[in-house]
């Protein structure tokens, strides 16, 4: 149902907040913004969007391989301020083309960026018949450039509303974001997100017809586009970050779906019960190891699943990209009409699956991966076929595939999430429960979660490792890599009455962090609040 609602607009700041202390909090960030907006454009803006970042408590890497996560939105958000330019500027000025973006950031390092979008025209100008069919914007995926997630966010919105005779408005926008890049808190998510969101407000689109539905977009269409938009940058992600950003609710983790359809339904977590999240300082840039790292890992997943496919005899289209969670579907009967199957089914599916992968391992003992030539041979696909179902769209580096260790990881994983949203669900259903014993399970599960991720799905680093075994030796019940990996932040759970004394602990051993104080220090590792999606403030004239 959450996915099914609309996108909230405030015009107050404590509704967007729901309490006095946070929007306090929050405030003054809010109020900068506006006020810079103003002297640097010269006029008021008229929305913010609104976007936070998310960590992901359990359930790596495998929504693309369409398995539920449970992630929660944090405190940590983008915002981006805007004003359409028509009122202010004559036409004839420069940059004053259809929905032409003049783009700031607040911080300095990020320098102004103008462009344009380019449409497509068909139809005659003199008989004022034009109908723009497409609209292009050049996207640089080579080197990472802030203003790239922008223009993912307007690509999406140009593309859904803007094809016909509508012109999209000119546009100043001012962005701010406590999210740290690259840290796995899924800054480019927000980013996108707020982006997509900025450009429906300015242009009036909020309320208005989505695709011919007749009704206005939904929180789950948004999230979709985001996702269609962030592929843009080159990545091709699950729907795990965008649909944290959107459909979060305050004080919840969120189990999200992704088969048959997007599903989302907030999990309660446990009283007492506090995440940390330590920045390891390693900066992964997944757009720019995408063919080694990201990528590779989402050919990886989807090959070995149409070669488990065959080897199980579920049936797959000669074309089709079936991923692990269909395998498992088909091979339980599931009916995609019907929904999900029942989660209890699911959990017995995934617990058999582990008695299968033995299919995926090379011939030859003393290696796991297997080279292309095995990989083609064993999906049954002719080497065209293969290249264009699985590598024709994306690019990948690599001498040997991990199917055997992917797949494992992906289908232990998946039945992590369901574990670890079981023992949640019990808590709260039994508020008898030891507080304790409820931690210490969770706290179980997401170790045997970083385990997996370091030697399965090799998606960790020596500095992840070493940051996750010091947070155990500071007090924490489980801590693992967040997000994508290769770099970025750990989350740790950590019992409430502990939180200051961990911190402490931990800023004195991790290397990287000596001689970080105050808000330096603050910035690198933090206690996480559970907060609420996307949203936009208008501001009243
Ligand atoms: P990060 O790196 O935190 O943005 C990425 C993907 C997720 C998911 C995780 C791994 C994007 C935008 N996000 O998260 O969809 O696959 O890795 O669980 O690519």
């Amino acid at each position: 149902m959450a996915a099914q609602q609309p996108i909230p607009v405030y015009t107050n700041l404590a509704d967007l907040y729901g309490n006095l202390g946070t929007t306090l909090n929050h405030a003054e960030r809010w109020n900068h913004l506006a006020e810079e907006f103003q002297k640097r454009f010269g006029r008021k803006p008229a929305y913010i969007a609104r976007a936070p970042g998310r960590v992901n408590l359990i359930g790596e890497h495998i929504d693309y391989c369409l398995f539920g996560v449970l992630p929660a939105a944090v405190e940590r958000d983008i915002l981006i301020a805007c004003a359409p330019r028509s009122a202010v500027h004559p036409p004839s000025e420069p940059h004053h083309e259809a929905g032409s973006v003049i783009a700031e950031n607040l911080q300095p390092k990020y320098k102004r960026q103008i462009f344009a979008p380019a449409p497509k025209r068909r139809g005659s100008v003199a008989e004022d018949q034009v109908h723009i069919e497409e609209w292009h914007l050049d996207i640089n995926t080579k080197e990472l450039r802030w203003e790239s997630y922008v223009k993912a966010g307007y690509y999406g919105v140009l593309n859904n509303y803007f094809t016909g005779q509508d012109l999209p408005v000119p546009v100043d926008i001012l962005v701010t974001g406590t999210v740290p890049a690259g840290s796995g808190l899924s800054s480019s998510a927000a980013m996108v997100v707020a982006s997509t969101l900025m450009f429906l407000a300015v242009n009036d689109k909020l309320d208005s017809n989505f695709k011919g539905t007749g009704n206005q977009i939904t929180k789950g269409q948004l999230v979709e586009m985001a996702v269609m938009n962030e592929k843009r940058v080159g990545v091709n992600s699950g729907g795990m970050d965008q649909a944290a950003s959107v459909i979060s609710i305050p004080s919840s983790a969120l189990y999200i779906s992704f088969y048959p359809t997007l599903e989302a339904s907030p999990t309660p977590l446990p009283l007492g019960a506090v995440f940390v999240c330590a920045n390891s300082l390693v900066v992964s840039d997944k757009a720019v190891t995408a063919k080694r790292n990201y990528n590779l890992r989402v050919v990886e997943t989807l090959a070995a699943a149409r070669i488990l496919a065959r080897h199980l005899g579920v049936r797959v289209g000669q074309e089709e990209k079936i991923t692990l969670r269909e395998v498992v579907g088909r091979l339980a009967g599931e009916v995609e009409e019907e929904g999900e199957m029942p989660l209890e089914k699911l959990k017995e599916v995934l617990q058999k699956m582990d008695g299968e992968l033995e299919v995926l391992k090379p011939t030859a003992s003393d290696r796991l991966g297997v080279t292309m030539e095995e990989m083609i041979k064993m999906s049954g696909l002719s080497e065209s076929d293969f290249n264009n179902v699985y590598l024709s769209w994306v690019e990948v580096e690599a001498t040997h595939f991990n199917l055997y260790k992917r797949a494992k990881h992906v289908y232990s994983e998946a039945l992590r999430v369901l574990q670890f949203r079981q023992i949640c669900l019990d808590a709260a259903a039994s508020p008898s429960s030891s507080p304790l014993a409820v931690i210490e399970a969770l706290g179980k599960v997401m170790n045997e979660s970083q385990t997996s991720c370091r030697d399965l799905y090799e998606c960790s680093c020596p500095e992840l490792n070493e940051l996750t075994n010091l947070a155990i030796e500071a007090g924490a019940y489980g801590s693992r890599l967040t997000g994508a990996g290769w770099g970025g932040c750990t989350v740790s759970l950590v019992a409430e009455d502990n939180v200051e004394v961990f911190i402490k602990k931990v800023s004195e051993t991790y290397g990287p962090y000596k001689g970080l104080q105050g808000e330096e220090l603050s910035e690198v590792i933090f206690a996480t609040k559970p907060s609420s999606g996307a949203c936009v403030f208008k501001f009243e004239d």
